[in-house]
């Protein structure tokens, strides 16, 4: 069996949880268990599986050792009870909707979200009877005044996607307690490395494992993890239920990918903190936002809330969008393509790209502006990206 690793540090934590589950031959790397069902011993182990008086694995869409592994290591990383593994980052949001909202309920979410997580709220589950409000979560007086006495969940994204802005987890979760609500926090952009909402009083955090966590730009898929059994309970029923659950294979890929996250984090990290002072000292650079500069407006909340400052910068390049297609596409490292927390550096045009299904005068209400350009910096040698970076500025 696994040892425990609850009192050790996050690098010994993401090298070790879960290991060894295979207690047969003793495998260190994780087998995948690629089955669709589990035999029963008898009739009567069948129905004391299924009873519950009794754990074990009974089917995959239900369990699987695979999959738990990734769930039981990656619950550790966030301090929480348990985690619950989905096909995508969007499952689990949905996931999260669909166990928490209903008809009359209302939610209060973040403006500036990945464009998905708002745009089943306000296109889909408002035909079911949802109301929400989405706000700049940044400033909490406005997350008060939203709040309703049908509120039932305060859903933010921090940093946020893409205009890095960041909400106070703690006051938030003030806020919805107060209001007999719930905080669910969407932890993609910092990973569990850099941010444990659940330590800072969120019920629920999720992530697009898609990101950070899988790492490796080549699989998609999302985690639930929970602060409490009951919660725990509740949303593993839905997505049981609804079925989108991680693959065996997917899990494994997963978990191989997650081995060297804090390593990755770290690199990304230190070369994103010298791109972003390099791009606010550019001139044909009209401003940056990313949380480690000084400039940043709540940098203060940064050094609290945060165990580092990510790899995420949004930038707008003098003279708008014109100019910045000119830097997107001359950049020769940064490949032009949205998604992040990969290896390697991606560069996008949140306008006309990941948020462009948002309404434009809402996108433009939640600061993403025409000519944001996101940039999620990764792992090569930061000398090679900034002189990328100064030839195709050079262009302009
Ligand atoms: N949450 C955040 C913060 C995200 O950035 C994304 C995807 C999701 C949830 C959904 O996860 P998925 O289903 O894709 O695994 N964000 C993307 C982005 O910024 N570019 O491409 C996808």
């Amino acid at each position: 069996m696994s040892m425990d690793f609850t009192d050790k540090g996050i690098n010994t934590k993401v090298t070790h949880a879960g290991e060894n589950p295979d207690t047969i031959h003793g495998s260190v790397g994780v087998p995948i268990y690629q089955t669709s069902t589990f035999k029963f011993q008898d009739a009567d182990h069948g129905a004391r599986l299924f009873g519950g008086e009794e754990k074990g694995y009974i089917y995959t869409r239900i369990g699987n050792p695979t999959t738990n592994t990734f769930e039981e290591a990656v619950a550790l990383l966030e301090h929480g009870y348990g985690g619950i593994a989905t096909a995508s980052g969007m499952a689990a949001v949905a996931s999260v909707y669909m166990t928490y909202l209903g008809n009359g309920i209302h939610m209060v979410g973040t403006d500036a979200v990945y464009g998905s997580s708002r745009m089943i709220i306000e296109n889909d589950f408002s035909r079911f009877g949802v109301e929400s409000t989405f706000v700049d979560t940044a400033d909490l007086e406005k997350v008060r005044q939203a709040m309703q006495p049908n509120t039932k969940l305060l859903y933010i994204e921090t940093p946020a996607n893409p205009t890095i802005k960041l909400t106070d987890i703690s006051a938030c979760a003030e806020i919805a307690h107060s209001h007999g609500a719930l905080l669910v926090v969407d932890n993609t952009f910092m990973s569990p490395i850099l941010q444990n909402p659940l330590e800072l009083g969120a019920d629920v955090v999720l992530h697009s494992i898609t990101k950070y966590i899988n790492g490796h730009t080549d699989v998609v898929g999302g985690v639930i993890i929970t602060k409490t059994a009951e919660e725990f309970d509740k949303i593993k029923s839905m997505v049981n239920g609804l079925g989108g659950i991680m693959d065996p294979h997917q899990s494994w890929l997963v978990l191989r990918g997650m081995r060297t996250l804090s390593l990755r984090v770290q690199r990304g990290e230190e070369n994103a903190r010298t791109l972003a002072a390099y791009l606010e000292t550019h001139p044909k650079i009209e401003w940056v936002r990313y949380p480690g500069l000084a400039s940043h407006p709540q940098h203060e909340l940064a050094t609290r809330q945060m165990k580092g400052f990510g790899s995420m910068i949004s930038f707008e390049v003098k003279g708008g969008i014109a100019n910045g297609k000119t830097v997107l596409n001359n950049l020769k490292i940064p490949q032009l393509a949205v998604s992040l927390g990969g290896y390697e550096s991606l560069i996008q045009h949140p306008a006309s790209m990941t948020h462009a299904n948002i309404p434009e005068a809402d996108r433009k209400a939640a600061g993403i502006t025409d000519g944001l350009i996101r940039f999620a910096v990764g792992t090569e040698d930061v000398e090679d990206l900034q002189a990328d970076l100064a030839q195709a500025l050079a262009l302009i």
